[in-house]
């Protein structure tokens, strides 16, 4: 009968919700009441085979248990609910009187940090700040800088080769005929990045970062590039910098410089890191050679330009007080913490 059905499954189901402990118990309660083929889903199904007479009786019977059922269940999902929430509250006390963690702050990096100086000073000048790929060819690592192949002048700089036309390439100044393809004069840019050499002491790394500086225009003369590198050395470096200029030898400029900052190992006494000179090379620079106008496509006669080619990771050493250009790449935490 399932009048006696339903007095069985109601007594049954709130008898074992009266034992019941955590929500999952409920909810397998719920299927196998309610669900697809639950309990009284069914009956309520079966209400088809049951004479018209009878229907209405048994419908409101089978309603009667599913409201009652349902409200029993709600009630104990509450309760269970409750009781979770109670222990969680209990538990999870949060004590704001302990002392807080200890958060550990990384800083920049010396290099990135120089880096962020120079660019900010330069774009201060005026310069915009490009990039250029590490991985170059030839042409514009050496050939557009009027070094051809085989030229003995290729030996001062020890560079690792992919292929015979491509290269790590070993100065940004290859960037430097990139940009005068592309531009039209007057321009003046600045582009640091990686660089690579086969060299290691400890003034020299296999990775190291340059930043090249070009100004093409009408009247550019030696005199603006040794005042505008000692405005810009004096605004990193500070006013009473020891800053010395050397003639030198670059294929790409001509006449070329050298500029030397006072060792920040020895301050000028002589040391192992400045190899005994008091002072550490930074730069090199020049009046850009007119065959590397004319070989990028610029009017070479109406047209002259400067050029430098900074050491940034020197240039951390100097600032930072680096006597071993070594420890900027080996990731030393204990070394890195000093400069936060
Ligand atoms: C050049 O690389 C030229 N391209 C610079 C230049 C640009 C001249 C524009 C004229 C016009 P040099 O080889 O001297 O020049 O390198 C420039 C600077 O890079 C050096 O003064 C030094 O500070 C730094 N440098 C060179 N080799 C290394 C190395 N292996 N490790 C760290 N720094 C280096």
């Amino acid at each position: 009968m399932i009048i006696d059905e339903l007095e069985k499954i109601k007594e049954n189901i709130l008898k074992e919700l009266a034992d019941v402990k955590d929500i999952k118990s409920i909810n397998e309660i719920k299927v196998r009441v309610f669900g697809k083929n639950g309990v009284i889903t069914n009956l309520s199904k079966g209400m088809r085979d049951i004479s018209p007479e009878e229907r209405p009786k048994i419908g409101a019977l089978i309603n009667e248990a599913r409201v009652l059922l349902t409200d029993a269940i709600e009630k104990k999902e509450k309760v269970l609910e409750d009781e979770v929430l109670a222990l969680k509250l209990a538990t999870e006390k949060v004590d704001i009187t302990q002392p807080g963690k200890d958060v550990k702050l990384g800083a920049l990096h010396p290099i990135n940090d120089v880096i962020d100086k120079l660019t900010d000073i330069c774009v201060n000048m005026g310069f915009s700040v490009v990039e250029g790929p590490e991985i170059e060819y030839d042409y514009y690592n050496f050939e557009a800088m009027n070094i051809p192949k085989n030229h003995p002048s290729r030996d001062m700089q020890d560079t690792f080769f992919i292929t015979e036309d491509i290269l790590l390439r070993s100065q940004t100044s290859a960037v430097q005929a990139r940009e005068m393809e592309s531009r039209k004069p007057p321009f003046k840019i600045v582009c640091p990045g990686k660089t690579y050499r086969n060299d290691s002491d400890a003034t020299h790394s296999p990775i190291f970062n340059q930043m090249e500086g070009l100004v093409v225009d009408e009247n550019v003369s030696m005199a603006d590039l040794k005042s505008m590198l000692t405005i810009l050395m004096k605004r990193l470096f500070g006013e009473d910098t020891a800053i010395r200029f050397r003639p030198s030898f670059f294929p790409f400029t001509e006449p070329s410089i050298e500029v030397d900052v006072s060792c920040p190992n020895c301050h000028g006494k002589g040391c192992s890191t400045c190899k005994g000179s008091g002072m550490l090379e930074l730069l090199g620079a020049g009046i850009v050679n007119p065959k590397v106008l004319e070989m990028s496509g610029i009017d070479s006669k109406k047209y002259k330009g400067f050029a430098f080619g900074f050491g940034l990771d020197r240039t951390a050493m100097i600032l930072d007080g680096i006597s071993d250009i070594r420890n900027l790449y080996k990731n030393d935490i204990r070394f890195l913490d000093q400069f936060k």
